[in-house]
């Protein structure tokens, strides 16, 4: 059985893995799941950390699933894993999403989408964690992307045992980079100027379920707010100049990787799947054009979506 280099037994949170309580109801298509034209009270509430990443994925990353190489096409599902149904309540542009996508998909494990409309988050009133992503697994609910990745981890690696090794250690250690570091460095970059801002809206509106006026309406507040926003964003990050701090970030990954494939060796481990996750919803934008032609980030991720292959989503 094929695996990813797994992080150590979790220390399973009571809060983040529950029995779902009130039931928690079927999914409603992805195809009907929005993100609706902004409120009067939206502005203000874009000011969040929580709003930081509002870009859909899914088209910006049809090419990537379309690039699945042989590796990717030949894996096995995994045998060890029964589970009935895992559905992700989601914001198709958060990066922790994606982190969760990439591991899914990676281990071609067969899951449902619902996309949460990020202003009402209806989809996600049965629930008294208000953030994405949230994996209900067989009716139990999931929360945090490292602690659903770690859980799913545990699910398809029952027999592993607590790791110390240096291995672990520096998969460990490199996951947390993504969360602390690598994702704060996004939103400044996805919305540095208005025609990137407006890019990345146009991205959001153009795949939501908008009508003339709200996807209008979407496009362009969500821009002029979020371009202001990137603004604070980067005072709160610390950073000056937001190309370069992209830049840096994936230079620093590359060192890491020190001429290896993966940081797993011959194959993608978890941190892999978390850089590649995060970056995947920015790579045919701008910014991540930009990245590609600066760093040497390119020739990696072109290898992790061969790896991680299609997407492994089961559509209505
Ligand atoms: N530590 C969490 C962070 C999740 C998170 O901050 N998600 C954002 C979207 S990118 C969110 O749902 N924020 C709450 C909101 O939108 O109100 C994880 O790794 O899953």
């Amino acid at each position: 059985m094929r695996r990813v280099q797994g992080l150590s037994r979790p220390l399973l949170n009571a809060r983040l893995l529950r029995s779902a309580s009130p039931p928690i109801p079927s999914p409603a298509p992805s195809s009907s799941s929005l993100l609706r034209p902004p409120p009067s009270s939206w502005l203000s509430r874009l000011g969040a950390n929580s709003r930081e990443f509002l870009l859909p994925a899914n088209g910006v990353l049809s090419s990537s699933f379309a690039t699945a190489g042989a590796a990717a096409m030949a894996r096995e599902a995994i045998p060890s894993f029964s589970m009935k149904e895992l559905v992700l309540y989601q914001y198709a542009a958060c990066p922790f999403c994606n982190k969760v996508r990439a591991f899914l998909d990676y281990n071609k494990l067969p899951y449902k989408v619902v996309e949460v409309n990020p202003i009402s988050k209806k989809e996600i009133k049965w629930s008294e964690y208000k953030k994405v992503p949230v994996v209900v697994l067989d009716g139990k609910q999931l929360n945090d992307s490292f602690q659903i990745i770690e859980t799913l981890q545990q699910r398809i690696n029952p027999t592993e045992e607590n790791s110390t090794g240096s291995a672990v250690v520096e998969e460990k250690e490199w996951c947390r980079w993504v969360d602390n570091h690598l994702v704060h460095v996004l939103a400044p970059n996805i919305y540095r100027s208005p025609s990137e801002a407006l890019e990345s809206f146009d991205y959001i509106t153009t795949l939501g379920n908008f009508t003339t006026l709200e996807r209008w309406t979407a496009k362009y507040a969500g821009a002029a707010a979020m371009y202001l926003v990137s603004k604070k964003l980067k005072k709160k990050h610390n950073i000056t100049d937001e190309r370069a701090a992209l830049y840096a970030a994936a230079n620093t990954w590359i060192r890491a990787l020190n001429d290896r494939q993966f940081m797993g060796r011959n194959k993608p481990n978890l941190a892999d799947l978390s850089v590649f996750g995060v970056l995947r919803p920015i790579w045919k934008l701008q910014s991540g054009m930009d990245l590609a032609k600066n760093t040497g980030i390119g020739a990696w991720y072109k290898r992790m979506e061969t790896e991680v292959g299609e997407s492994s989503e089961v559509k209505d």
